[in-house]
């Protein structure tokens, strides 16, 4: 006879706002100082505590990373606050295996995701409670927190899509999102 059981989940989901519990999930943190490079102007940037906490990241890894068709479930905090005239902002990334896609969709909070694919050519879209976005594979991804509260939003990306920060770190995204007249704005750079 074959065998029959049934298991515990992978975790839980509050869906009031979104966080993750259980045995399963990870935690990490990313400070100003680790965003070194990130923000347009050095000199702002270079005011603020470097252990300042921009945003926190909780994730589910089901599966060990690299795992060719597994899937990650995770929720990034992004606090508000800016550098400047710049708000604050996620690292952004480009997947290393570009044909590796992401869903991202905002629980709380008012703010931009921002795409660029590899010819620089960038747009925006707007985030705010209930609003899913999709990362076409090859496009770098980058979350921008323009309200006055957290921003946070879930994600779910592939277990072997990987983070390539290099690109984003040396290059930077040909569009910013920027605090004009107490509004967001966005400008090519
Ligand atoms: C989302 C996912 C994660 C990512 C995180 C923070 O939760 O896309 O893979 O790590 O946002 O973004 P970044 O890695 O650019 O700092
Ligand atoms: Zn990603």
């Amino acid at each position: 006879m074959r065998e029959a059981f049934i298991r515990d989940s992978v975790g839980g989901v509050n869906w009031a706002d979104g966080s993750l519990s259980g045995p399963n999930v990870r935690e990490s943190a990313k400070t100003m100082g680790q965003l070194r490079g990130i923000f347009r102007s050095q000199e702002d940037w270079s005011l603020i505590a470097p252990d300042r906490v921009v945003y926190r990241v909780q994730w589910i890894p089901p599966v060990e990373d690299g795992t060719e068709g597994g899937l990650n479930w995770g929720n990034t905090t992004i606090e508000p606050g800016m550098v400047g005239d710049e708000y604050f902002m996620t690292h952004g990334h480009f997947h290393e295996k570009s044909n590796r896609g992401e869903f991202y969709a905002a629980v709380r909070g008012n703010g931009y995701l921002v795409l660029m694919d590899h010819n620089r050519k960038a747009w925006a879209e707007a985030m705010s409670p209930g609003s899913v976005h999709y990362v076409n594979a090859g496009l770098a991804h980058r979350v921008v927190n323009s309200g006055d509260e957290p921003l946070r939003f879930v994600a779910c990306w592939p277990s072997d899509a990987g983070h390539d920060y290099a690109s984003i770190t040396e290059h930077g995204f040909s569009l910013r999102v920027v605090c004009r007249d107490g509004a967001p704005v966005v400008i090519a750079t």
